[in-house]
């Protein structure tokens, strides 16, 4: 019987969800795409989980779509609008709009949309000798499951035509140089630090934290005003809430705030 597509197992107050299917560096078929979302499901509907760490079995993250699926013979095409549409871009907005903070531990080689999925999330640690390939144009494609748009905000417009057209491995602490991930370390240590970084974000005020990352999205196309008025109102919000109430008075007197528990979906 194969195994699983994907591991999930409750942390404390976080989900630690892991791609497994390591023979295949943990590229995406159907299945594994439904297991994913199945898991995120489950993570959503429980009130205890304020965080969610995702990582790869084996030596590898994720090779974006398994091409054993796309190996099609004669004048067969697939239908790749379609498979991008149902399952790619569903789990890059889904994984952008996750109710609670995000973390990836890019632990080996992240490919294809392997390496854009990771781009999603909010923190992104690698493993040093993790590498980043857009590896689309040595298959006549274009990045996808987000790489357009996320390459040229992150590294600038140079770096990623290079990136995307020349399909180079781009080196861990490269892709932190260049402000796609938020760091580098040591292979040993990338579970123990990405696992520190979820419990600390999973302790944290989960409408706070999910707030900063829609308001530094709007940010990418707001105006100084817009975004100016957006920080008025969400802050209105926020200060109106436990957390925050909790927040001050932690500080008042001197010890760790107890933020609530995130309300049921
Ligand atoms: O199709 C749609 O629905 C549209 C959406 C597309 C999204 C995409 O992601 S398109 C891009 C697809 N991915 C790739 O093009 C990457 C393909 N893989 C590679 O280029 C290399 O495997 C890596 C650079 C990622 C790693 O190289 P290396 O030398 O470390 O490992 P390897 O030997 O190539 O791979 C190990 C095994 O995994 C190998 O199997 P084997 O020979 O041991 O039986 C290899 O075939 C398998 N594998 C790796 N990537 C894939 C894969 N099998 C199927 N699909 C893969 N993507």
């Amino acid at each position: 019987m194969e195994e699983a597509p994907i591991l999930s197992a409750t942390r404390g107050n976080f989900r630690v969800v892991t791609l497994n299917r390591p023979q295949r560096l943990n590229s995406f078929n159907e299945a594994m795409h439904a297991a994913l979302q199945a898991a995120l499901d489950e993570a959503e509907r429980d009130p205890q989980c304020r965080a969610l760490l995702v990582t790869g079995a084996g030596r590898g993250f994720c090779a974006g779509q398994d091409l054993s699926d796309r190996n099609v013979s004669g004048g067969d095409r697939p239908d790749l609008g379609r498979t991008i549409g149902t399952f790619y871009n569903p789990l890059v907005k889904r994984i952008k709009s996750l109710p609670f903070p995000t973390v990836c531990a890019v632990n080996g080689v992240a490919a294809g949309a392997g390496a854009n999925i990771a781009l999603a999330f909010d923190i992104v640690l690698a493993a040093r000798s993790a590498n980043f390939i857009q590896a689309f144009a040595k298959i006549a494609l274009i990045p996808d499951s987000g790489g357009t748009w996320f390459l040229p905000k992150l590294a600038g417009a140079a770096r990623a035509r290079g990136l995307a057209m020349l399909a180079e491995p781009l080196s861990a602490e490269k892709a932190e140089s260049w402000g796609l991930i938020w760091k580098a370390v040591d292979d040993a240590s990338l579970m123990s630090e990405a696992v520190k970084i979820c419990a600390q974000l999973a302790s944290g005020p989960t409408e706070a934290l999910v707030s900063i990352r829609r308001a530094l999205e709007d940010a990418e196309t707001n105006t100084l005003d817009e975004q100016l008025e957006l920080e008025r109102k969400v802050q209105a919000g926020l200060g109106a809430a436990d957390d925050y109430a909790e927040g001050v008075k932690a500080f008042m007197e001197k010890r760790a705030a107890n933020f609530s528990a995130r309300k049921a979906k």
